[in-house]
C-alpha cells in the first residue's frame, strides 16, 4: 500500500511540473492569445458605446473597454475584431463562443446571468427613459396614458415598460422594431408619441433626429439598466480578466493616473497603491495569466474610467452624459474598483 502510494506521489512529482511547463494556457485566454486577437461583440451603432467613425474604426466606451482587454493581453488596443450584434442576437453569439465577450449596452439581469452566461462587472449605471417632442408639452411618464411607444425588441425596455403601465393601471400601445434605426426613424415620422429606451443611449438618439432641439428627455427614470460586459459561463480566469480590466481603470482614476500623465507618474515617487497598479510592485498581472504590466498597458493605451468616460460620452463627446452614478465612489457616485493587491 505504502509502495502504491509512493509510486502516485513519485508519479505526480514527475508530471506536474512537466505538465506545467509545456500546456499553452487553457480557456478563452489561450484561445484569444493563440488567435492573436480579441473577438468582441458590439451594437451596431449606439453613439457613445459602439460606433463606426467616418474611417469605419469603432469608437465608444463598450469598444474601449474591449480595446482595454486587447491592451491588457497585446499591449496592442487594436487587436480587437468587432462583431456588430442585434439585440435578439447577441446572447447566443456569447453562449455559442462565436464572440469571447460582449460589450453591447447590455443590462445585467438574472436570467440572462442564469443562461450560461456571467456579468462580471458593471462597466456603466443606468435606466430607462423616454425621449418627447418638445411641442406635446409632456413632462411626466404618466402622461403618456394611452400613448403610441416606440422601442427595440429583445431589450429590457419592452418588459420594463409593461410593469410600469400595469402597475399604474394605465395603458399604452407599444410598436417594436428590429434596429434602433428603424426604431428611431418611426418616432421621427410621427408614429409613437415616445421612443423610449435607456438614458445614455437616447442623449445620442436626440443628436440624431433632424432638429434635436424639438425633442427632450423626460427626467423620470423608470427602471435599473447596470450595463455589463458578458462572458460566457464556466470559465473564471476569463471572467476575472473582464472583471479586473474594469476595475484597474477605476483604481487607476482613483489613484489619479491617467493616460495623460501615466509615463510621467511611473517615473515619479509613488505610494503603494499606484506602484502596485502600475506593476511596478508585485505581480499581479501574472496571477491571471497576463503580464505585471498589465493595467499600465491598460492605461497608456486606452485611458482609466474618467478619460474612457469623458471621451466618448461626457464633456469631451457631443452626448454630454452627466457622470452622475458612474462617478467613483470617493465622488457619491457607484463606482468602485476592488484593491489591487
Ligand atoms: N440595455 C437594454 C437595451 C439594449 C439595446 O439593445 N438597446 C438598443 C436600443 S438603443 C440598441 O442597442 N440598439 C442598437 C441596434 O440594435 O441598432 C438591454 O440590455 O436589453
Amino acid at each position: 500500500m505504502r509502495a502504491l502510494a509512493g509510486a502516485a506521489a513519485l508519479t505526480a512529482l514527475i508530471v506536474t511540473p512537466a505538465l506545467a511547463q509545456s500546456s499553452p494556457p487553457q480557456g478563452t485566454l489561450g484561445q484569444v492569445k493563440a488567435r492573436g486577437h480579441l473577438v468582441c461583440g458590439v451594437s451596431p451603432g449606439v453613439a457613445g458605446f459602439s460606433v463606426p467613425d467616418s474611417q469605419g474604426e469603432w469608437r465608444g466606451l463598450d469598444v474601449d473597454f474591449c480595446r482595454a482587454l486587447a491592451a491588457a493581453i497585446f499591449d496592442d488596443p487594436k487587436a480587437v475584431r468587432f462583431i456588430p450584434l442585434s439585440s435578439a442576437a447577441r446572447f447566443t453569439a456569447v453562449q455559442s463562443g462565436e464572440v469571447d465577450v460582449l460589450a453591447r449596452n447590455t443590462t445585467w439581469t438574472l436570467s440572462r446571468d442564469s443562461a450560461a452566461m456571467n456579468f462580471p462587472a458593471i462597466t456603466f449605471f443606468d435606466g430607462q427613459g423616454f425621449l418627447v417632442r418638445k411641442e406635446r408639452g409632456i413632462a411626466q411618464v404618466k402622461q403618456l396614458d394611452r400613448a403610441t411607444i416606440c422601442l427595440q425588441q429583445g431589450t429590457t425596455t419592452e418588459l420594463n415598460l409593461a410593469d410600469w403601465f400595469r402597475t399604474r393601471d394605465l395603458t399604452y400601445r407599444v410598436v417594436t422594431f428590429a434596429n434602433s434605426e428603424q426604431t428611431l426613424g418611426a418616432y421621427e415620422s410621427g408614429r409613437c408619441d415616445a421612443y423610449s429606451t435607456d438614458k445614455s443611449s437616447l442623449y445620442g438618439e436626440r443628436l440624431k433626429t433632424a432638429h434635436p432641439d424639438e425633442h427632450v428627455i423626460l427626467d423620470e427614470t423608470i427602471s435599473k439598466e447596470p450595463f455589463a460586459p458578458a462572458v460566457r459561463q464556466g470559465d473564471d480566469p476569463w471572467r476575472d480578466i473582464v472583471a479586473w480590466t474594469h476595475y484597474a481603470m477605476l483604481d487607476a482614476e482613483e489613484a489619479g493616473i491617467g493616460q495623460a500623465n501615466v509615463e510621467e507618474q511611473r517615473k515619479s515617487v509613488l505610494g503603494p497603491d499606484a506602484r502596485r497598479i502600475l506593476g511596478l510592485e508585485g505581480r499581479y498581472g501574472e496571477a491571471m495569466g497576463l503580464t505585471s504590466d498589465w493595467a499600465y498597458r491598460i492605461v497608456r493605451h486606452v485611458g482609466n474610467y474618467g478619460d474612457v468616460f469623458t471621451r466618448n460620452v461626457g464633456e469631451g463627446s457631443p452626448l454630454k452624459v452627466p457622470r452622475g452614478l458612474n462617478a467613483l465612489w470617493t465622488k457619491g457616485g457607484l463606482q468602485y474598483g476592488p484593491p489591487i493587491r
